[in-house]
């Protein structure tokens, strides 16, 4: 009686027992990458050697930094487009839309797996995928051997009780997941949902909760295919990609919860956290800013409903309304539906195809600003205005928020309006460039921002070193590497991005890690929790960070230390988070052999001449990594097979 993570999981199973918690190595049918994390990706690929990727399909999109405010972009994308040329990858040029989005459109397939330089790669459950975000080398190993080496996940069945009522959509369903189980309640979890509810959730409410299952830390989110996945991917042209697929009956799951769809209200995250939630009409404050729009809602969908909210009205006119369509092909159907004019009409601000604002590729907000966003992360700052406040909800109450000028519950409007649908979207390829077989050599063409990416040597038996830092629980990967308009043309150029690491814990990082020459990193729970990029693990290796002791961590961020060359470290005593100080200095001896036997690693504070236990835990081969410094090495010296 399997369900259906399983079924995919041993469909694709190479190696490993499927148990809970043991190592497996799986096929890896898709990969995608973006641009501010694929730089690295085809850098790292490059390093590896190889000549032709061996999964079944990938895609390099352009959508994260499309500004191009200097020529640094400009380069990445050329680079990475010689990369995909070269490896025989998709290339989807910039203006083509969001990964996520378009991927769901043009590629994902039921019961394929897929793996990608993006933590909000699960949008693929949508689809009946069992699609993964991860650190950019492991997606460059994926390419480079069609495998990815996980640990077997507990399966979470969330049962989907009644049906949707009017105005309430997928964002409502994952946020009232969200404020049930916060923004750790997922980790060491596929969501697999389940249960009456689901034909009332159209594909892309599905896909809006397959991408926010990313804030609550699991590892993915998965959907069955069923008619309502036939019925899309028939309007996307690709009927003949439809496989139906399902748990068993009476299939097991390692937790389960229940979500009552009927007593579902329009709800939004408050500042700072996802996991902050509110009912919409309990919050009436006066807004600034709107934006509607990426990975997690900017369907055709949502934005017809948005036009059909503003068609004929105005925008408040204390307010900013910023609207990113998914894709060109979701853009272009809006044009087509006649539905851009009754946006343009209502004074909306058209943005490109592209993550923009969401990952602070601008229109931050005023100084101490209200932006209601149609995002997936709200964490303080990441809008590019560190004192803005920044409130996430579905994109119906956004609209009716940006005509009253407050935050307001889109049922104030009566009946709500229904979408029709083309029977198949015209386009959608425009932008998309496909592999070609070339007999002649290709040359990657390397801007001079692209800088090599650093490496880690076999780890020391004997450490002395600083704690450069002590931060508190849920410290996530914007507040290690922040990424901001000014900085995200610097992905390729890791020592130019040091000079920001830990900015706003810490504005002297860079500087005080130079001066001891490295150190150690203390954190508390959920460490690393966010984005997937592993710039926050390669700039932490270039400032000479050989440690992290935590009391735990997020799934993506421990998987990038352990690649780069750095120890995740846990305390044995939790309690010990209290017994370390910034700039205590710490003595770790007899590393290597502690970390091979799996044993506890006495550490010695010399500045309070105590001493407390730490340990790593990890698979055989994650042991292997450290020892070498890092996965190129440990792939390097095995010269392993599927290379
Ligand atoms: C994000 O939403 O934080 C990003 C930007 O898409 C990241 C990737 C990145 O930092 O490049 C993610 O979620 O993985
Ligand atoms: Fe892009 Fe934002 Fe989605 Fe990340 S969360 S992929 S930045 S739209």
């Amino acid at each position: 009686m399997a369900n259906l993570t399983m079924k995919i999981l041993r469909e694709h199973l190479i190696q490993g027992e499927l148990s809970r918690g043991r190592e497996i190595k799986i096929r890896i049918d898709q990969t995608l990458t973006q641009d501010s994390t694929g730089t690295m990706v085809y850098l790292q690929l490059e390093a590896l050697g190889i000549r032709k990727i061996k999964t079944a399909l990938s895609v390099a999109y352009i959508d994260h930094n499309t500004l191009q405010t200097g020529f640094e972009n400009a380069d990445d994308h050329r680079f990475i487009q010689s990369a995909a040329r070269k490896y025989g990858l998709y290339f989807s040029k910039a203006g083509g839309g969001i990964c996520h989005q378009v991927h769901l459109e043009r590629f994902a397939v039921p019961g394929t797996s897929l793996l990608g330089s993006d933590s909000h790669t699960p949008t693929g459950g949508a689809m009946g995928a069992l699609a993964m975000g991860a650190g950019g080398l492991d997606v460059a190993v994926a390419m480079a051997t069609g495998t990815y080496d996980m640990k077997v996940p507990g399966v979470m069945a969330v049962n989907l009780k009644g049906k949707l009522p009017a105005w309430v959509g997928g964002k409502d369903v994952i946020l009232k997941i969200l404020s049930d189980l916060s923004v750790k309640g997922g980790v060491g979890y596929i969501l697999e949902y389940r249960g009456e509810g689901l034909g009332s959730l159209s594909l892309t409410d599905r896909a809006t909760i397959a991408n926010m299952g990313a804030e609550l830390g699991a590892t993915s989110s998965i959907f069955p295919s069923d008619e309502v996945t036939l019925a899309y991917l028939l309007r996307q042209g690709r009927g003949g990609d439809y496989r139906p697929l399902a748990a068993d009956e009476g299939a097991e799951y390692d937790a389960e919860i229940t979500i009552d769809l009927d007593g579902l209200e329009p709800l939004v995250a408050l500042p700072h956290s996802p996991d902050r939630v509110a009912r919409v009409k309990d919050h009436p404050l006066k807004v600034d800013q709107v934006a509607i729009g990426s990975c997690t809602n900017s369907s055709y969908g949502d934005l017809m409903m948005v036009a059909k909210i503003l068609k004929g009205k105005r925008v408040h006119p204390d307010v900013s309304l910023v609207i990113s369509p998914g894709s060109a092909g979701v853009l272009r159907a809006l044009s087509d539906s006649g539905a851009l004019s009754d946006l343009i009409g209502a004074g909306a601000r058209i943005l490109e195809s592209a993550c923009g604002p969401c990952i602070g590729m601008g229109q931050a907000p005023p100084s101490g600003g209200i932006s209601l966003r149609t995002f997936n992360r709200n964490f303080k700052g990441r809008s590019g205005t560190l004192d803005a406040e920044v409130y996430l909800l579905g994109p119906a109450a956004a609209a009716v928020s940006a005509v009253t000028g407050r935050l307001t519950d889109p049922r104030t409007l009566g009946e709500m309006p229904r979408v029709a649908y083309p029977e198949v979207f015209a386009g959608g390829e425009e932008y998309l460039i496909p592999p070609v077989e070339s007999s002649e050599p290709v040359t990657l063409i390397m801007g001079v921002n692209i800088k090599p990416f650093p490496r880690g040597g076999p780890l020391e038996d004997t450490l002395v070193k600083t704690v450069l830092l002590k931060v508190g629980d849920h410290i996530t990967t914007d507040d290690i590497m922040p990424s901001t308009a000014a900085l995200l043309p610097f992905r390729s150029n890791i020592p130019r991005l040091s000079e920001y690491c830990f900015k706003s814990q810490c504005p002297d990082f860079a500087a005080r890690a130079s001066a001891m020459a490295g150190g150690f990193v203390v954190g508390g729970e959920n460490y690393g929790q966010g984005s997937s990029r592993e710039h926050a693990a390669l700039v932490p290796l270039h400032l000479g960070v050989r440690a992290v002791i935590a009391r735990s961590y997020a799934r993506i961020h421990r998987s990038n230390l352990i690649n780069s060359g750095i120890v995740p470290l846990e305390f044995v005593n939790p309690e010990d988070y209290q017994a370390l100080g910034e700039g205590d200095e710490l003595e770790m001896t007899g590393l290597r052999q502690a970390l091979e036997a799996g044993g506890i690693i006495e550490v010695t504070n010399l500045s309070r001449r105590e001493k407390l236990a730490c340990r790593f835990t990890g698979s055989p081969r994650e042991t292997r990594t450290l020892l070498l410094g890092g996965t190129i090495n440990r792939l390097r010296s095995e010269k392993d097979e599927n290379l």
